[in-house]
């Protein structure tokens, strides 16, 4: 297993729309592989394929606190959403903010998982959430397009000054703008 290098808002790689997986084969489980060990290394509890610039409909999660219990979704459609709640959520592609966003509070999804078998999963809580933050990810949609305007132009601003100035400022996470 390898871990792959992670795009980083505004990189116009992270708008392109994910296409559907056509066969669930060794390559694929590969990819599953790295971006499982690619979210835990980095830490997070999601993440998209696009995300490392792989435009395919393939996302990673985790949301247990032991971080033993992976769950991928191939290919993964949405077949209800129920009720709203509000949650602080982050991104790996968007490095040290955390905005408050409105989601539905109950999904249910059908998806293939890691072997290629269909399944449904009906969730609620955090879970639920991260697989609505993940699956805006196969749009090229991205978390900070549910908060304003101008914190979304603060936070372009700041991620562009860190990639300008090399990686050494963007480890100082949570700074005030
Ligand atoms: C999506 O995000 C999510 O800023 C997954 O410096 C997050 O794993 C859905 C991370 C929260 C719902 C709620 C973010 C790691 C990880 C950072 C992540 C950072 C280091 C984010
Ligand atoms: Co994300």
């Amino acid at each position: 297993m390898s871990q792959l290098p992670i795009l980083t808002f505004p990189d116009p790689r992270l708008r392109q729309k994910a296409r559907p997986v056509q066969r669930v084969d060794a390559a694929i489980m590969r990819l599953v592989d790295d971006m499982l060990e690619t979210m835990y290394a980095a830490p997070g509890i999601g993440l998209a394929a696009i995300q490392v610039n792989v435009p395919l409909q393939v996302v990673v999660m985790d949301v247990s606190e032991q971080h033993d219990s992976p769950l991928c979704l191939i290919n993964p459609q949405v077949l209800a959403l129920e009720g709203t709640e509000q949650r602080e959520e982050g991104c790996l592609s968007v490095p040290g903010f955390y905005e408050k966003v409105t989601r539905a509070e109950r999904i249910t999804v059908q998806a293939l998982d890691r072997l290629g078998a269909a399944f449904t999963l009906e969730t609620d809580g955090l879970l639920a959430v991260c697989i609505q933050h993940e699956l805006d990810h196969l749009n090229g949609k991205l978390f900070v397009d549910h908060i304003s305007m101008l914190k979304r132009q603060r936070i372009r601003a700041k991620l562009e000054r860190d990639q300008r100035n090399g990686a050494a400022t963007s480890s100082k996470r949570g700074e005030a703008l």
